[in-house]
């Protein structure tokens, strides 16, 4: 599929960077990251040349799943500041010509928002916005789904009587679509922050918040009954609507996060045509190091990798690309070398990032290569699916060494730890305690360290980004798979006369190729290509036809 280049949307030209905001940056010493936080720091990512951020939700929330949990949609949460901060940072972004996305959570609310408390009452005009059921006749849940965060997905409530369907952690009930008035109180949230200015948003996983019917479902080893919900027509439905009704009357844009997707479902989601969402993040190549489910992890294989990487490419119109976001561990840590390469691995993997067709989504941190925490115990984490994780894999006796393991490879806090700023205590984020553990390598790996250092990996960003700006061959040229192996990973992009080919090693060997071309970008001190490839070298070279 290819994108006409001079027909481009600002989205398409953008690279966003998303912000985790109880992580990126403190400004009042709580040791838990703000909105005044983001703004004094407006400068580092203006300067890193990144034209939209995308807010992790900063709405008020109990903050059982850190704000994916939301009690009031049109308020923020106070460890976050305040509705004044957040239209100052909204200003002060578009000063620098940046524009902000925020988090649509609307498959669930928080059990703490009005609506649910309201709706606990089964003689409630609410009690509908919630799924509530019976238990099955003899007792147990009224059907054998099963959740996302490795729990049951019911949760009986006394009060009421009957039960209510959560996907995720009980705090986090899921909303009824079939329900008319709930996607009306949608709309009114979208506009209201649309009107504030904001850009768009990225839709938390959007395409599960139809429910088909509440059968038994077909059972699996994990999300029985997801047959019932993912992407099926009645999403379709409501996402046209929120375009036709909504979106289509703003300059903005949406980004879908969807979960359990087929190249085909993807692509029904995300094509223009159909006028539903612009972009959606697939997690096909994120599945690529497991066996099932993310904590089976298998041995990471560029060649499978790469693949799926060009499936996608493929598969839709306008690709949301991405490594790294607040659910995956670390992209150097897991798919390079987080040692004795660090430094070239994590400039490999920024050209892999910044030189795919589509809209490059970054994550805090990824720009100067943070890693995986580096945590002993079950005891440092904080995130709800990692503790329920683990109560799952006890109650089937496997041993705390091996839960240990499987949790400390995968589990969501890899990529939360806090950013790295400086060296100092505190990393330069915050000047308390911070709520959760900060990289002991805080001390080698931060930003100050980077500024200092023209061959650091932040660097290296930001000449990649201006590259990528200068060059629509990068943003919109076709992508075309040239090699895929366990050792590298080759693929051409052009467009019209432009051919650029990249070449990147998975590899701590030396290598050798026949490629050639006149070198634009290497991750190496090289002015000319001559075949030998380093260890997780990667290098753009311009073929001149
Ligand atoms: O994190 C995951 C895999 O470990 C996913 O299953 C994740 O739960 C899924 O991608 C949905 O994620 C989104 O919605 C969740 C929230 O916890 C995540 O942080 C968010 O990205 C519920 O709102």
């Amino acid at each position: 599929m290819s994108v006409l280049a001079g027909e481009l949307k600002w989205w398409q030209q953008e690279i966003v960077y998303q912000i985790y905001p109880r992580s990126f940056q403190d400004s009042d010493g709580d040791g838990v990251g703000d909105i005044r936080g983001i703004i004094s720091r407006l400068d580092y990512l203006s300067k890193l040349g990144v034209g939209v951020l995308w807010l992790s939700p900063v709405y008020k929330s109990p903050q059982v799943d850190n704000g994916y949990d939301i009690s009031d949609y049109c308020d923020i949460h106070e460890e976050y500041g305040t509705m004044a901060d957040m239209d100052e940072l909204i200003a002060q972004a578009a000063e620098r010509g940046i524009r902000v996305i925020m988090d649509l959570v609307i498959n669930h609310t928080s059990d703490q928002h009005p609506w649910f408390i309201e709706s606990r009452d089964p003689a409630s005009p609410k009690r509908d916005y919630y799924i509530w059921r019976d238990g099955r006749e003899g007792g147990g849940n009224p059907n054998n789904w099963t959740s996302f965060f490795g729990e049951d997905c019911w949760f009986y409530d006394e009060k009421s009587g009957q039960y209510y369907l959560h996907l995720f952690a009980k705090g986090q009930p899921d909303l009824n679509y079939h329900n008319p008035a709930v996607l009306e109180e949608i709309k009114s949230i979208m506009r209201f922050w649309l009107d504030r200015g904001i850009a768009g948003f990225r839709c938390d996983v959007i395409n599960i918040i139809f429910k088909d019917s509440l059968e038994d479902g077909r059972r699996r080893l994990i999300l029985t009954g997801s047959e019932h919900y993912i992407s099926r027509p009645g999403t379709h439905e409501i996402l046209q609507k929120l375009r036709s009704e909504v979106l289509d009357n703003y300059d903005c844009f949406t980004v879908g996060e969807t979960v359990f997707v087929t190249p085909k479902m993807g692509q029904d989601l995300c094509d223009p045509e159909r006028r539903e969402l612009d972009m959606i993040f697939s997690f096909e190549h994120m599945e690529t190091d497991q066996f099932i489910v993310k904590w089976f992890k298998r041995r990471f294989h560029a060649g499978r990798f790469g693949k799926v990487i060009e499936r996608w490419q493929q598969a839709v119109y306008w690709p949301a690309v991405y490594l790294e976001n607040h659910d995956q561990p670390r992209s150097v840590s897991r798919f390079a070398d987080d040692q004795l390469y660090w430094r070239e691995s994590a400039k490999m993997l920024a050209v892999l990032l910044l030189t795919q067709r589509g809209t490059p989504f970054m994550f805090q941190g990824e720009e100067i290569g943070m890693t995986n925490f580096d945590f002993n115990s079950l005891e440092q984490l904080q995130d709800v699916e990692s503790h329920n994780i683990d109560r799952l894999l006890r109650r089937f006796h496997v041993p705390a060494g091996i839960r240990w393991r499987m949790l400390k490879r995968t589990s969501r806090d890899n990529a939360r730890t806090p950013v790295q700023w400086s060296r100092e205590a505190g990393a330069g984020f915050t000047s308390g305690k911070p709520w959760l553990g900060i990289n002991k390598n805080h001390n080698k790996i931060n930003v100050a360290a980077q500024e200092q250092d023209e061959e650091s990996v932040l660097n290296f960003y930001r000449c990649l980004i201006g590259l990528r700006k200068q060059r629509e061959v990068l943003i919109a040229g076709d992508f075309k798979l040239i090699e895929a192996k366990r050792s590298r990973i080759v693929y051409e992009r052009s467009l019209g006369h432009e051919r650029m080919l990249i070449i990147l090693s998975f590899s701590d060997k030396p290598q050798r190729i026949s490629y050639r071309g006149d070198m634009i970008v290497s991750n190496y001190d090289r002015q000319t290509f001559d075949g030998k490839l380093s260890p997780y070298e990667a290098a753009i070279l311009e073929i001149i036809m």
